[in-house]
C-alpha cells in the first residue's frame, strides 16, 4: 500500500498533539491516528503514550489495543484514538476508535466506519470493533478534528482520488484544515 500523511501542530506551538503509526506486517497494515486532547506539551504526551503502547502491541486485537490504550493513557490527560487494520490476504478491514478521529472509505460498496464517543484515559465505556470488506484499490482516511467535518470524499472527483495519497493527503489538508488545532490525515491506498 502507499501512504500520504499530512501532521502539523497548531500554529504557535512546538510540539504537535496528534500522532499516527503505520505499520505493514504479514500481509496487514495497521494504522492508527492519535489526537492528544488540547494541544501543546500535555497534549503531545498523551499521543507519545499511545503511541509508545501501539508499538508494542499492534499484533493484538484492535479491542485489545482499545483496552490497553486506556489503561496507560490514564497517567495523562487523554487521547481520541482511531485505528483501522487492513487483511490483503482476507480482503478485510477493521476499524475501532474512540472519540473525535474520523474514518474515510472509498470503495465500490458504501463503508463508513465509526468511532465511538469518548475519550482514552478518561472514560471508555464500550469498544465496538467493525469489520468491513476491503477491495485492492480501496482509499481509507484517517483524520483528527484539525480536518473540518465538511470534509467529505465525494466532492472530488475519481482522477484526483487516482493521484498519489500524499497528493491527496496535502489536498484535503490545505482545503479542509482548521486553524485552530493540530491536524493529522492519513491516506492509504
Ligand atoms: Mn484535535
Amino acid at each position: 500500500m502507499r501512504f500520504g500523511i499530512v501532521n502539523q501542530a497548531l500554529k504557535g506551538q512546538r510540539l504537535c498533539g496528534d500522532a499516527y503509526f503505520i505499520k505493514e506486517f504479514e500481509s496487514r497494515i495497521f494504522i492508527a491516528v492519535i489526537d492528544g486532547l488540547g494541544h501543546g506539551t500535555d497534549a503531545a504526551a498523551a499521543s507519545d503514550t499511545a503511541v509508545g503502547y501501539i508499538k508494542n502491541n499492534y499484533q493484538k486485537s484492535l479491542t485489545e489495543i482499545i483496552t490497553g490504550c486506556h489503561e496507560e493513557l490514564k497517567k495523562t490527560r487523554g487521547a481520541a484514538v482511531g485505528m483501522a487494520l487492513i487483511d490483503l490476504e482476507s480482503s478485510t478491514l477493521r476499524y475501532a476508535g474512540v472519540g473525535n478521529i474520523e474514518v474515510r472509505v472509498k470503495s465500490r460498496t458504501v463503508i463508513r466506519p465509526i468511532s465511538v464517543n469518548g475519550i482514552l484515559g478518561y472514560n471508555l465505556r464500550k469498544v465496538r470493533e467493525e469489520e468491513f470488506s476491503y477491495r485492492e484499490g480501496d482509499i481509507i482516511i484517517l483524520h483528527s478534528d484539525g480536518i473540518s467535518t465538511k470534509f467529505d470524499l465525494n466532492l472530488y472527483p475519481p482522477e484526483f482520488l487516482g493521484q498519489h495519497p500524499q497528493t491527496i493527503a496535502e489536498r484535503i489538508a490545505a482545503e479542509f484544515g482548521r486553524e485552530r488545532d493540530d491536524l493529522t490525515i492519513v491516506v492509504a491506498r
